[in-house]
């Protein structure tokens, strides 16, 4: 299969921080063999004119998901700190869309829809197919691209660009062929074609 880019495009790239890379708080294996490929995405977007997203976990020190307070996970992605930032070679452009959540104590939030603008933004800017890559497969990958199928918009799922936590093992597996059964589109980038010259 191969996809053209066009206006309408955006790519969406999926809390790629310190946090979740090998030797980060809340590490996702091999999670920083998405780098590259994102990278090459991202040249790809820039060179066709289209937007770039990037979301990030972005907690508070006492937020709900963290095991002090009864949550599943260690405390990771904490507003401001080293381990919230973005992995210093992801290439994200100045121009990039920043989009924050999870940033209150009381609210877990995986998918980067939740609780954020995101969807109004992207209907404003015309954006109607999204390109989502990053961390985790299996946790806000997932609950991305679910929210952004709901919300209407056709989704391809990086799968050169994405790595799961897998808590239990075939997580990452399962949340794929989740995600592909509600409608998400595999996509590498062998696949991606640039877009036509007038
Ligand atoms: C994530 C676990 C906890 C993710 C965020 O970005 O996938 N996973 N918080
Ligand atoms: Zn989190």
């Amino acid at each position: 299969m191969t996809v053209r880019l066009k206006p309408g495009d955006a790519l969406l790239i999926v809390d790629v921080q310190n946090d979740f890379l090998p030797g980060g708080a809340l590490a996702v294996p091999h999670g920083d063999q998405v780098i590259a490929p994102l990278n090459d995405y991202i040249h790809r977007f820039r060179a066709a004119g289209l937007p770039i997203f990037a979301s990030r976990d972005w907690h508070p020190p006492n937020h709900c998901s963290f095991k002090a307070q009864g949550g599943p996970w260690p405390p990771h992605c904490i507003q401001d700190s080293e381990g919230a930032r973005f992995a210093p070679t992801l290439e994200l452009p100045e121009n990039a869309y920043i989009v924050s959540k999870a940033t209150r104590a009381e609210e877990e939030a995986y998918s980067a829809f939740q609780g954020t603008e995101l969807a109004p933004q992207l209907r404003d800017m015309g954006i109607r197919r999204l390109f989502i890559g990053g961390l985790a497969t299996d946790y806000c990958v997932k609950h991305t691209v679910l929210d952004a199928l709901n919300e209407g918009f056709t989704v391809y799922l990086l799968t050169d660009a994405i790595r799961a936590v897998d808590l239990q093992p075939g997580d990452g597996e399962r949340a794929i062929d989740e995600m592909l059964a509600a409608g998400a589109l595999p996509l590498t980038l062998s696949d991606l074609e640039m877009p036509q010259s007038p």
